[in-house]
Formats: C-alpha cells, sequence, structure tokens
C-alpha cells in the first residue's frame, strides 16, 4: 500500500500519535492507501510552523511580483504534475480521469495564474472626506489562516484557496477530508518545487471530529474557508466563536433546475442530465437535483431524459470512457441507498433507475465491487417529502411539474438552500424575470454548472454566509481591510 504524511513544517511526518488511516479506492471497495490519523497536538505543530514561517520569511511584506512567481511557479509544476496527481485523486475519490486529468488539474493551474495576476494587482482607496484629512484603505493579509475540504473535489478546491491564501500574504493549514487526503499530500510537493518558504503550507491529515474541531477551535488561526455540509458548517461556526475567526462557509444545495414549455427540449435534456448524473454520481454542491418540469412538456421531458440517462456508462473512473463513476465512500453510499429505499417509502414513483453495484452485477456489468448507483429519478408532486427537501449527494434527482412563472419560482425558493438554480426558456423577458426572483448565488440560463475563476461564486440562505469565493475579489476573502486617517492640517 502507498503511504502520505503530513506536510509540517516543510517536512514530511506521521502523525504524532503514530496511528494510521485506510484509504479505500471507491471503485472496488478495497484500500489501496494509507494516510496519517493525526490528532490536536499536529495541529498545533503545523499552527506553530505557519506562524514562525511568516516571521522568518517576512512573507506578508515580501513584494507582490515575488509572490506572484512563487505562484506562477506553482501552476507550472501543476501542469507537470497533472498526471500523477490526477491518477492518484481517481484512485482516491472516484472521480472519472477524463475529468480529473483533462479540465480540474488543468483549469487549477489556470486558476492559480489568475490569482497570481490578482497579486499584483491589489489596490486599496482613498477616501476624500475633507481638506486635513488624508483618508485610505488598505488590504492586508491576516496572518494564519485554514481551510477545511470535503470530499468530492479536493484538488481544485485545495489549489484555488490555498494559492488566493497565499497571494494575499498568509501562511496556511488545511485539513483534507479523510477520505480524499492522498492527492492533497502529494501536492504539498510542488509548493517545494516552487520555492515556497518552508512552514507556509501545511497539510494535516485526520477525521474531521478531531483534526477538523481542532482546526475550528484554534486561538492561533484567524481565519477559516469551510467547504462542506450545512451541518458541519454550523459546528463549525460554533467553534469559531473562541477568537471570533473570520469565516468563509461554502455548504450544501439542492438546487432546482426549471425547464419552461418554450425551451429547446434537446438542450434542457442535455443540460438536465449534465446537471446531476455528473461524472462524479451527482457528487456536487450545484448538483441540479430538483427538475421543476412544465407541466404541458411533462410527459416527453422525463421520457427523454430517461433515454439520455441509459446512454451514460456507469463503470470503471480510471477508463476514459467512462461516462459516470462510483459514490467516493462506503458511508456515502449507504446514504444514497438509504435515500433511495426513502423515496419509495414516501410514495414517489420511480421514473428510472434506482439500480446499484450489486444489481448492476447480476445483470452482467464487469463491475469489480465498488460503490456504484446508476442515474436516477424520482416523480412526486410533493416539494415537501425529504427526498424533495434533503440534500442526497448522489446522481438522484426528484422530477416535479409546474405551471406558470409564479409557480416555478415558488417551488424553486422553497427549500432552506440556496445555492444554485437553472432554467431554460427561450424567452428572453421571462429568463430575465425568473432570475430576479430566486434565491440563489448562482443561477444558470440556458446552461448549467458553467464556473469560471473570473466568476464570483457563492450561497444564499443556508448553503452559505454570503461571501464569495472566485472573481476579482477573491483576495478580499483572505484579508483584513484597514481605514487610516491621516490628519495632514
Ligand atoms: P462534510 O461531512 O461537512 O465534511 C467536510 C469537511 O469537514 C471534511 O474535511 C470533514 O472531515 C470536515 N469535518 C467533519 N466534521 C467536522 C467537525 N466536527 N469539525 C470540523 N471539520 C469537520 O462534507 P462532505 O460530506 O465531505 O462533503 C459534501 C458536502 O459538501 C455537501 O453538502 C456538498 O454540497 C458540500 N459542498 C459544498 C460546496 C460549495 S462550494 N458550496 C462544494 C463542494 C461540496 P472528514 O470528512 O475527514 O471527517
Amino acid at each position: 500500500m502507498e503511504e502520505f504524511l503530513n506536510y509540517i513544517g516543510g517536512e514530511r511526518r506521521p502523525a504524532r500519535s503514530g496511528a494510521w488511516l485506510d484509504s479505500v479506492n471507491p471503485a472496488t471497495g478495497k484500500p489501496w492507501a494509507r494516510i496519517p490519523a493525526s490528532s490536536a497536538e499536529d495541529v498545533d505543530d503545523a499552527v506553530q510552523a505557519a506562524q514562525q514561517a511568516l516571521e522568518t520569511s517576512g512573507w506578508a511584506y515580501v513584494s507582490a511580483a515575488e509572490r506572484a512567481a512563487r505562484l506562477r511557479a506553482l501552476a507550472d509544476a501543476i501542469d507537470t504534475h497533472t498526471e500523477r496527481l490526477s491518477e492518484i485523486e481517481t484512485l482516491d475519490n472516484g472521480r472519472p480521469l477524463r475529468e480529473t486529468r483533462f479540465a480540474q488539474l488543468p483549469g487549477a493551474a489556470l486558476q492559480v495564474r489568475y490569482l497570481a495576476g490578482l497579486a499584483e494587482n491589489l489596490h486599496g482607496s482613498t477616501v476624500d472626506i475633507r481638506s486635513e484629512a488624508f483618508a485610505y484603505t488598505s488590504w492586508e493579509p491576516i496572518g494564519v489562516t485554514a481551510l477545511i475540504i470535503p470530499w468530492n473535489g479536493p484538488l481544485p478546491v485545495f489549489f484555488s484557496k490555498v494559492a488566493a491564501s497565499l497571494a494575499a500574504g498568509n501562511a496556511i493549514v488545511v485539513k483534507p477530508a479523510q477520505q480524499a487526503t492522498a492527492s492533497i499530500l502529494e501536492a504539498t510537493r510542488l509548493f517545494d518545487e516552487a520555492s515556497f518558504p518552508p512552514g507556509l503550507v501545511n497539510v494535516v491529515s485526520g477525521r474531521g471530529s478531531e483534526v477538523g474541531d481542532a482546526v475550528a477551535g484554534h486561538p492561533g488561526i484567524g481565519k477559516i474557508s469551510f467547504t462542506g455540509s450545512t451541518e458541519t458548517g454550523r459546528h463549525i461556526m460554533q467553534r469559531a466563536t473562541v477568537n471570533i475567526k473570520n469565516l468563509l462557509l461554502e455548504l450544501g444545495g439542492k438546487s432546482p433546475n426549471i425547464v419552461f414549455a418554450d425551451a429547446d427540449l434537446d438542450a434542457a435534456v442535455a443540460g438536465v442530465a449534465a446537471g446531476i448524473f455528473t461524472p462524479n454520481a451527482g457528487q456536487a454542491c450545484v448538483a441540479g437535483s430538483r427538475v421543476l418540469i412544465e407541466s404541458s412538456v411533462y410527459d416527453e421531458f422525463v421520457e427523454r431524459l430517461a433515454a439520455h440517462a441509459q446512454s451514460i456508462t456507469v463503470g470503471d473512473p480510471m477508463d476514459l470512457s467512462t461516462g459516470m463513476g462510483p459514490i467516493a465512500t462506503q458511508a456515502q453510499y449507504d446514504t444514497v441507498r438509504s435515500y433511495l429505499q426513502l423515496g419509495r417509502e414516501e410514495g414517489a414513483d420511480l421514473a428510472f433507475g434506482g439500480r446499484t453495484t450489486a444489481d448492476l452485477v447480476k445483470e452482467g456489468s464487469p463491475l469489480r465491487g465498488g460503490y456504484y448507483v446508476e442515474p436516477t429519478l424520482f416523480a412526486t408532486r410533493d416539494n415537501g417529502l425529504r427526498i424533495s427537501q434533503e440534500e442526497i449527494f448522489g446522481p438522484v434527482a426528484v422530477a416535479l411539474p409546474f405551471d406558470g412563472d409564479d409557480q416555478a419560482v415558488e417551488l424553486a425558493n422553497d427549500t432552506p438552500y440556496g445555492l444554485a438554480a437553472g432554467l431554460w426558456t427561450e424567452d428572453v423577458r421571462r429568463a430575465h424575470r425568473v432570475t430576479r426572483r430566486l434565491r440563489a448565488g448562482n443561477v444558470w440560463v440556458n446552461t448549467y454548472k458553467a464556473m469560471h475563476w473570473a466568476l464570483p461564486f457563492g450561497g444564499h440562505k443556508q448553503s452559505g454566509n454570503g461571501g464569495t469565493a472566485n472573481g476579482p475579489t477573491a483576495l478580499h476573502e483572505w484579508m483584513d481591510l484597514k481605514a487610516v486617517w491621516m490628519n495632514i492640517g
């Protein structure tokens, strides 16, 4: 089995306790590597190393050009090591190689270059108050920051957030998800290659209940960027009161994808399928898991979506022709299967899908175990069902019929979440009217799940606390604003 080590103060080390966790390949259900099972004392070491690195390197005061140069070297290193990193990521969390190798890592390198540009273009402002005052603002680094990551897209989140924090002049402590840690521990080598001062980036592997909890409550950490479930986000908020940490929370979703009768139905079928039956089996925060369909085209749309779903090949994520890989973990597989059961118990109709690994193998699929669920759609008129309200985080959607704009908007907004929404219509006025009324941080019209590092991204309601990642203000997430009033009278 491969072994990966913590990265603290520029050194690779096991957990102080010497304990380990197995990392399981979700395509087979078998362990393939082991990672340190760290504890609070390893987090203390990492915070101390980060503080020391800031002091000895003077990183907060290094020129913007120098910070940008290091980041561009990191982007080059990502390009150089894309093959190895993408293979580890796919082995570890089951996201198909065609995405990790050909989309996610090349995208991460481009995003790091964009952030390097932002480091060179950081501006405060002068404020005209009165004649005897010279007033201005400046953006300043926070110091030791932290990042807690989920398992569904570890490397892109890691590179983009760590690069933004470093670009802003901070040091960072990272806690990856225990089920998807190996690729991140491997990726720490790139910071050595790009000649970052040792200790600016630290990664501590282990359980959320131990390592994550210690990070959330650590008085030496000034900021946490957390991406994960709403439930864990709520816990982190409580722990962060210890020193009133600056928090950015990017949380769960139950996003509506709305199909109006006047839509280009070919495009809508493909777009709705791409929004939920994703290559990583619907484990996307923005998954379009509630498909709202105007009544007059409901039957036709569901029939066409079923045909499209059947054309998606479910299988080995290392195979470049695979359309959809496995669920990332045994626990999440169990959760998705429990929702398949719940949907039937709640009285929803199974429009298509519903089979998992054992059924697929019985019917001749060459799968070697693992955590597979085929694209699945439940049909119901009840938006109050648990399958209509709760995030399933798998390739399972709920279809609900509606009539007219008002009902579409009412249904779309009727969950505690507000991460994303999609709408399909050929009527430009309706597109604007409905977009304006949707309570979601990200709205797509005649497309779905389109993202770019130059466009801000964040969640409303219980999908986040309103701050945004990405976009031209991405570094502000990692900085404090200082206002200066100078008496010149
Ligand atoms: P969580 O269970 O919330 O885990 C996320 C991270 O928090 C993991 O590193 C986890 O560690 C850690 N954690 C768990 N308990 C903790 C605690 N008590 N204190 C501190 N940290 C703790 O989420 P997940 O199941 O990995 O990811 C799926 C969720 O993430 C979904 O809800 C999805 O919508 C959301 N998500 C949101 C976004 C955006 S941008 N809004 C993007 C991707 C995913 P361990 O896993 O090691 O225990």
